[in-house]
């Protein structure tokens, strides 16, 4: 197992310190470390999974729960109300670096359209 593979397990874990926004007992929520918009927060289910496809067809009441933490960090942040976009990046073209799965909240600005 790669380093990028472990990476989010040992952040869950407390091994690597985070900027947490919410925790409950399926999913862990923190501060991305190179932020893409004024809010960037990860969303993280305790149990690995690849990616988000891998994760539905597992469990799919796991993905609700990243889903609904998704919802509560955007509540958090006070970005429910003005949107907010939450993307799983899934592998090469897409640029997935951390085969753990995990939604990125973006918000708090108006975002670009999405593309190149
Ligand atoms: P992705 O490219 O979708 O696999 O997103 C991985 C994200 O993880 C990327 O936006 C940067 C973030 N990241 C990588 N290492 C760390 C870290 O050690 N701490 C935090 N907070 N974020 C990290």
């Amino acid at each position: 197992m790669s380093d990028a593979e472990t990476l989010f397990e040992r952040i869950i874990a407390g091994e690597i310190p985070s900027d947490k926004v919410y925790e409950d007992a399926t999913t862990y929520a923190f501060r991305d470390i190179a932020p893409q918009a004024r809010v960037h927060v990860l969303v993280v289910p305790k149990k690995r999974y690849r990616n988000v496809g891998e994760l539905a067809a597992a469990d799919p009441q796991l993905l609700a729960d990243v889903a609904l933490a998704a919802r509560k960090v955007a509540e958090i942040e006070g970005i429910a109300e003005s949107g907010y976009r939450v993307v799983f990046n899934t592998d090469g073209d897409a640029g997935q670096t951390v085969f753990h799965v995990h939604a990125h909240v973006l918000g708090g600005e108006q975002l670009g359209h999405f593309g190149r």
